[in-house]
């Protein structure tokens, strides 16, 4: 048996998105993955403890926020809601375990974490990510040397070693950093994770984090995990590849079966379909600045009719 730690973080609001991780990555396990889901959360109804129980594998771990909520700072990206937060204290709140890989809810996983999971790291690296996307920009922005070592990874997939984490005290320099500087961090833990860690977390291939930006239309990358970070899947004006099987996922979820969910799905597909449609036929689709290749991908797709 392969046993594979996952960690994710939710509130009430985000229980449907959380189960739609953990049912993909059940449904594209292999057969000797054998998957430990601990979800953090501070106050969850019992009818969405009762839901994320029901899965294969799920331990609730109850965290304070109260600990959390006085260095909170979301006005650079508003759609980061405190859980994030709780990933910082990994080290003590999972101190039976010695590794794990933290999942945002704001993706899913198309194959088994094993490899990943495994992934060796070099006695002074504390994680394994993936450098997020413009993330020279980010290493300008963050005063980072770019000497090959350091790079700025996107902290909604981190393969944490915690047990080196505890034998080095990092929780308590990831919370040193975030009481001095959390009124100026734009990506509030992203940007502390980052800065503590610097030059200690090895660089992953991007299929284990693939950020697809808003019209991607390819589907020849071997992606292990979709993630999607700007616009999500759920709203409308999400125009990408993974849109069905985003649906696809969390429609097997006892949330995505509800009415609600099942009508804001038709919705965002709908509108997919024609503003495919439209953009073909009056052939405005220069407007949208494609890029080139972009702009090919969706071309074969819209004509081949796959939307
Ligand atoms: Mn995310």
């Amino acid at each position: 048996m392969n046993r594979i730690n996952v960690c994710l973080s939710t509130d009430d609001n985000y229980v449907k998105y959380a189960s739609n991780v953990i049912l993909s990555a059940l449904s594209n396990k292999n057969p000797d993955d054998e998957y430990k889901f601990y979800i953090l959360h501070s106050s969850l109804s019992d009818e969405s403890k009762k839901i994320l129980e029901s899965y294969d594998g799920v331990e609730l771990c109850p965290v304070d926020s109260a600990n959390y909520a006085p260095y909170f700072n979301n006005s650079a990206c508003p759609h980061v809601a405190l859980p994030t937060l709780y990933r910082l204290s990994l080290p003590s709140i999972l101190s039976e375990v010695d590794r794990v890989l933290y999942l945002d809810c704001d993706l899913i996983v198309l194959k088994s974490l094993a490899e990943f999971f495994s992934t060796e790291l070099l006695e002074n690296q504390y994680a394994a990510c993936v450098p997020d996307s413009c993330y020279k920009g980010h290493m300008k922005r963050m005063g980072m040397e770019d000497n090959g070592i350091n790079f700025y990874f996107n902290a909604g997939v981190c393969l944490f070693d915690l047990a080196k984490m505890r034998r080095d005290n990092i929780e308590e320099k990831l919370f040193d950093y975030l009481k001095s500087n959390f009124k100026n961090l734009l990506f509030s833990d992203q940007d502390v994770l980052n800065n503590v860690l610097k030059g200690k977390v090895k660089q992953m291939d991007e299929k284990y984090n693939f950020i697809s930006p808003n019209f991607y239309f390819s589907n020849e990358k071997d992606v292990v995990i979709a993630h999607f970070a700007g616009i999500k899947p759920w709203q409308i004006g999400f125009y990408n590849v993974y849109r069905e099987l985003f649906w696809k996922y969390l429609s097997m979820t006892e949330l995505g079966k509800t009415k609600e969910l099942q009508a804001q799905k038709r919705k965002v597909l709908f509108m997919h379909k024609w503003f495919c449609q439209i953009l073909w036929h009056i052939k405005m689709y220069p407007l949208f600045f494609f890029r080139k290749r972009r702009l090919n991908d969706f071309m074969r797709i819209v004509k081949k009719s796959e939307y």
